[in-house]
């Protein structure tokens, strides 16, 4: 491949196009009226308009997107995550006209799009899976049956289900009829496919998933695991590499695991395989993301893979660059998402303009970002502003490094997440490596911000009192007086 085409924007544009250079490949940028001044479109070597703002005159655009495509003779296209990552119909069709899709094949991404023919695939491979239907439910008293013989709490959820539209927990028998049919009505109204099912509800999960690497040589690697478990309404918020929960033995287990869920469907390229874990360390598939995933940089540092570089090698048909038993797990890695968001009202989007920029530097910190100072964040698409990714050698360094990243973020113009993150990394819950999906339902409430914030600020000002009183109004030296604007208020 000589030249691709990267059907994305943002951080995700910018992170592949990095890789394409580094390869000696060359890239092309897709933009929206929204984009035109974005990084991403800068640094590519060629760079087209498609569309208006809107993702569906633009980055959802497919048959746009494949014309730009043979215009401008790219061989391959990354799709990125999000938008037409996971579309299988986009993916055949871009193979049909003579480009690469640099991801999966269309028949696995429509098995693994499926929870259900997902969970029948992995089902022959015998891998674990949570104790439910076999199938979709129609029949409310048949769902009733199952549920019984399972044992309530049960979980219905929807097969073509995501983000936890068309999932309802039902805690007893006489819920189940209403709870099945506002599942249904959900998952009809939201993906257009009412098909539900029914698992034993495990009650405080942890979210483990395990990359993969698949070549077309029937090579199947797994890069070890995330740990995703602290999430906010199905939006992650912090992930991390390795899992802190995990023993030698139940890594080695799950990993295989991954492996033979890739098999089941004959994966390409690169893949997540989804797992929750019990309170005694049993792990159950869940699902398979068919992309590269937003925390895809844990498992880079830890391994010291560039995954995108393994996408791109796969997809030109060469094999995976290394073995199985030359991976190591390399320290401990974390990532945080930086969202436009204000975590005091109820995390509502707080788009803008980023007065202030500046991004931490130093030992062990990635920053994947997408925007520059001086710049709007768009309201059409995902308000993320940035990944920011610590490395160090255990999992304690790796959270006081990302704690001091934090403080060394600059941002101002918009809310952000950062101060929200730091209190989870903060965390008694959290440092010690006990706690589950509830994490943020659990321990979070706004006033844990602000309550901090005015202890700072009370100890500012008696600090401030008793200098002047004791010191006598000495004049501080020049280099301690502080003439920038106050950062009390900074990374909350
Ligand atoms: C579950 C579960 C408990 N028991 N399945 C949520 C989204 C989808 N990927 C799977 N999800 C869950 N499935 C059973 N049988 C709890 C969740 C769940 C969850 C899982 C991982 C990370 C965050 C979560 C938040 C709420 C619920």
């Amino acid at each position: 491949m000589k030249k691709i085409l990267v059907a994305n924007r943002g951080e995700i544009a910018l992170r592949i196009m990095r890789s394409c250079r580094e390869m000696g490949i060359k890239t092309v940028a897709v933009f929206s009226e929204a984009d035109r001044k974005a990084p991403f479109v800068k640094y590519a070597d060629e760079a087209v308009f498609i569309g208006t703002a809107p993702s569906s005159q633009s980055y959802l655009n497919g048959d746009k997107i494949i014309e730009v495509c043979k215009m401008v003779k790219a061989d391959g296209i990354h799709p990125g995550y999000g938008f037409l990552s996971e579309n299988s119909v986009f993916c055949s069709r871009v193979n049909k006209a003579g480009i690469i899709f640099i991801g999966p094949t269309p028949k696995s991404m429509q098995i693994m799009g499926d929870k259900l023919s997902a969970k029948a695939a992995a089902k022959k491979f015998n891998i674990p899976l949570v104790p439910g239907s076999e199938g979709s439910i129609t029949d409310i008293s048949e769902g009733k049956r199952i549920s019984k013989k399972i044992g309530f709490p049960v979980l219905i959820k929807a097969s073509a289900g995501g983000g936890g539209k068309g999932m309802r927990i039902v805690f007893e028998e006489k819920e189940f009829e209403q709870q099945m049919k506002s599942a249904i009505s959900e998952a009809k109204s939201s993906f257009g496919n009412g098909d539900v099912f029914i698992e034993k509800y495990v009650s405080s999960p942890r979210h483990i998933e395990v990359q993969i690497l698949a070549d077309s040589y029937g090579n199947v690697v797994h890069l070890f695991e995330r740990e995703c478990s602290v999430q906010r309404r199905h939006q992650k918020v912090i992930e991390e590499a390795p899992s802190s929960v995990l023993t030698r033995e139940i890594r080695e287990q799950i990993g295989k695991s991954a492996v033979e869920v890739a098999k089941s469907c004959n994966y390409l390229n690169a893949g997540t395989v989804e797992f929750i874990l019990d309170e005694n360390k049993n792990f159950f598939f869940l699902e398979m993301n068919t992309r590269l995933q937003v925390e895809h940089p844990v498992t880079e540092l830890i391994t010291g893979v560039d995954l995108v570089k393994e996408q791109i090698r796969i997809a030109m048909g060469e094999k995976i660059s290394f073995k199985q038993d030359e991976l190591k797990i390399q320290g401990h890695a974390v990532e945080v998402r930086v969202y436009a968001e204000d975590p005091l009202n109820n995390f509502l989007p707080d788009i803008g303009k980023l007065e202030t920029y500046r991004s931490p530097k130093g030992i062990g910190v990635r920053v994947d970002d997408g925007f520059e100072e001086g710049m709007d964040i768009p309201i059409y698409y995902d308000p993320m502003i940035s990944k920011l990714i610590t490395h160090g050698k255990d999992r304690d360094e790796a959270i006081n490094r990302m704690i001091r990243a934090i403080d060394d973020y600059k941002i101002s113009g918009v809310e952000t997440t950062l101060g929200f993150c730091k209190f989870v990394l903060r965390h008694p819950a959290f440092t010690s490596g006990n706690f589950d999906t509830h994490f943020v339902q659990k321990f979070f409430n706004p006033q844990s911000l602000t309550s901090e914030d005015k202890d700072a600020e009370e100890i500012a000002a008696l600090v401030s009192s008793w200098v002047y009183e004791n010191e006598n109004r000495k004049v501080l030296p020049i280099n301690k007086i502080e003439t920038s604007p106050s950062k009390w208020k900074k990374n909350r």
